[in-house]
């Protein structure tokens, strides 16, 4: 059952397809930042204006390198202008400078991942009052400051699939904590305040006794891997909701005298965990396929210039090879259900 129910068999074609781009790109030494916005400089009412700037939360994370590979993918698929840029932290307001620059090009769209759900907020409305369409996608902001948002799952769903894969692996009861990433992160926080409640409900011998952030960086993750294992002498598991936070703690536990006996699970990439999950050291963990979700947020983006959009509840588009979208409840669109990688499926994927 791969990326099951919304998912369909073409789109799963479209997953492929966009995964064999992402390497082909990545074969040819092609960056992922490129493309030249300064040829669109129409900024308002611009509905043939297809340049379309992907900011992430921070560059240098293979979530958003298969992310945005996916949006590049859609943008030249359908002949528009494809940029990427972003700060080097994921820290609240660094993504700011990026956006202003974007609305000083005249760009079509930005489709944003928000390290702060308000920190962003002025810069964005400056954005959309000069024209540009502004798509949340992977952590949202503020519902005010944005056009539409690319969910790609349910805060539910995504917190219960973390919590009965930990429940499972520690036997149902013991101490968990959480490794996040950075402390104002709109997705994570969602993801955390519900996983707190579903464990609360289904596990009542379950408690999570600390929540700590790496701010998606590797070696504060790794530190702070660390420093639970330290003060939590019975601790049985870490939920790690972010790529990088999972695959730092994994490597954390790998060499560790906690190897096998505290059990790690969370979002991760298969690539990034496949050495963990083959070796013991995680058995199992949960994900999207990123690609689609930038797929799919560039062209919200792209209905959105064209005007066949405004992104209210109910709107319809085409998303290309993932096929037709509907827009649902706060302007929000869901890509699909979370799935999760083990033993017997991680070869299957490369991303
Ligand atoms: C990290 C980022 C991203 C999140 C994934 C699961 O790459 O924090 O926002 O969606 O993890």
């Amino acid at each position: 059952m791969l990326f099951h129910t919304l998912r369909t068999a073409k789109a799963r074609a479209g997953a492929v397809a966009a995964i064999a781009v992402t390497v082909a790109l990545v074969a040819t030494g092609c960056a992922s930042s490129g493309g030249d916005t300064s040829a669109s400089s129409s900024a308002g009412g611009n509905s043939g204006n297809l340049a379309i700037t992907f900011l992430p939360k921070n560059l240098g994370n293979p979530y958003f390198d298969t992310s945005d590979k996916g949006g590049q993918k859609a943008v030249e698929s359908f002949g528009g202008t494809f940029q990427e840029v972003g700060p080097a932290t994921a820290s609240p307001d660094a993504q700011v400078s990026y956006i202003n620059t974007a609305t000083t090009q005249g760009v079509g769209a930005l489709v944003v991942s928000a390290n702060d759900p308000t920190a962003i907020c002025d810069a964005l409305n400056e954005a959309r009052s000069a024209g540009v369409k502004v798509v949340t996608f992977d952590s949202d902001t503020d519902a005010a400051c944005r056009d539409i948002f690319i969910n790609q799952a349910s805060a539910e769903g995504i917190a219960k699939v973390q919590i009965d894969l930990i429940a499972k692996q520690i036997g149902g009861s013991g101490e968990v904590a959480i490794l996040s990433a950075s402390a104002n992160a709109t997705n994570q926080n969602a993801w955390i305040e519900q996983m707190k409640t579903y464990a609360a409900s289904q596990y009542p011998g379950l408690t999570i006794v600390d929540t700590v952030y790496g701010n998606d960086d590797d070696q504060t993750s790794f530190d702070k891997t660390a420093a639970l294992l330290q003060s939590h002498p019975n601790l049985k598991g870490i939920i790690s909701p972010t790529t990088v936070g999972i695959a730092a703690a994994a490597r954390y536990l790998q060499t560790s005298e906690y190897k096998g006996k505290v059990a790690l699970t969370g979002l991760g990439t298969p690539n990034q965990m496949r050495d963990y999950v083959n070796d013991g050291t995680v058995t199992a963990f949960a994900l999207w396929n990123p690609a689609d979700l930038g797929y799919l947020a560039a062209f919200a983006a792209k209905a959105l210039i064209e005007g066949t959009i405004t992104g209210a509840e109910g709107d319809k588009f085409d998303a290309g090879d993932l096929g037709s979208y509907t827009v649902g409840a706060d302007n929000t669109v869901l890509l699909g259900d979370p799935y999760v990688f083990d033993k017997s499926n991680i070869a299957n994927f490369d991303f």
